[in-house]
């Protein structure tokens, strides 16, 4: 309870900040994206992670007013980055069930690109299997989406529920492999069948893949060999601060 009355003063007391964590493309070896990671800062509950305070801004409805806040801050960095050389680098935002089904989504992200002066083919949108259970809903939104020229991606690919007949109804653009499937890949077959499944599935129905969690060269050299397009992990570097995200060099 603590935690939620610190949360509700928690954005005009300013105590959040957005981490960017960079994703790269395997093939030209250099940064593609950013992907926005919230972090809170607060001194009476010292360090909560977003795992343990998006739950509670979720059932609170907070996450409406958070979710805008972290989709304006991540558009303004990225407006800045364009403007210094990174031109052609995109940002992926994270959204929770309660904002995907906010009957105001889209005019809010279409007005929130619109005042920070970026284009919507630069914003990739990020959802995870679960937030899909309501097929016929989901598939309105994710066409609606789409149609405001937004990219999409499913995260945490694999750890959700199972029915991949969706995949081929969502207009979807990127999958991303969970780093439950990456951890071993490396020194185990079978999780490398699994990976590279995906993959393979993947590229079937189109779509681009993304492995998260990419900590060790093993890792990467696995990935690279079943051709996965894009990877992201502590390898390449952990999130860290807007300011710092220039200054990250991809190992070659
Ligand atoms: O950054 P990592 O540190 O701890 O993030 C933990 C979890 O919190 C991940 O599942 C991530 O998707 C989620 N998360 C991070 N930032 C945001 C955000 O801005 N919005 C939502 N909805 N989830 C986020
Ligand atoms: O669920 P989502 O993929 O949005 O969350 C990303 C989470 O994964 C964040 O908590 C981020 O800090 C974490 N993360 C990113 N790269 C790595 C990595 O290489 N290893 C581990 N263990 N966690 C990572
Ligand atoms: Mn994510
Ligand atoms: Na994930």
């Amino acid at each position: 309870l603590q935690i939620e009355n610190e949360l509700r003063k928690a954005l005009e007391r300013n105590e959040f900040a957005l981490h960017y964590q960079p994703i790269v493309n395997l093939c030209k070896n250099e940064i593609k994206g950013a992907e926005a990671l919230i972090r809170w800062q607060n001194e009476r509950v010292g360090h909560v992670s977003p795992d343990q305070f998006i739950p509670i801004a979720e059932e609170t409805g907070l996450i409406i007013p958070i979710g805008e806040w972290v989709l304006k801050t991540a558009l303004q960095q990225l407006k800045d980055w364009h403007s210094n050389g990174m031109d052609r680098l995109t940002v992926s935002v994270n959204l929770s069930i309660r904002q995907f089904y906010q009957p105001d989504l889209i005019p809010m992200i279409k007005e929130t690109l619109e005042l920070a002066g970026v284009e919507p083919r630069f914003l990739t949108i990020e959802i995870t299997e679960s937030m899909t259970m309501d097929v016929e809903k989901a598939s309105v939104i994710l066409h609606e989406l789409k149609e405001l020229g937004v990219n999409i991606s499913i995260d945490d690919f694999g750890t959700g529920y199972s029915s991949l007949s969706y995949l081929k109804r969502f207009p979807i653009d990127h999958l991303k492999i969970d780093r439950c499937f990456v951890k071993d890949i490396a020194d185990n077959k079978s999780d490398e069948n699994i990976a590279t499944t995906i993959i393979l599935m993947a590229h079937n129905l189109g779509l681009s893949v993304i492995a998260e969690g990419v900590e060790t060269v093993d890792q990467l050299g696995v990935l690279k060999q079943h051709h996965c397009n894009e990877a992201q992990g502590y390898h390449f570097s952990k999130p860290v601060p807007g300011e710092e995200f220039s200054k990250i060099r991809v190992p070659s």
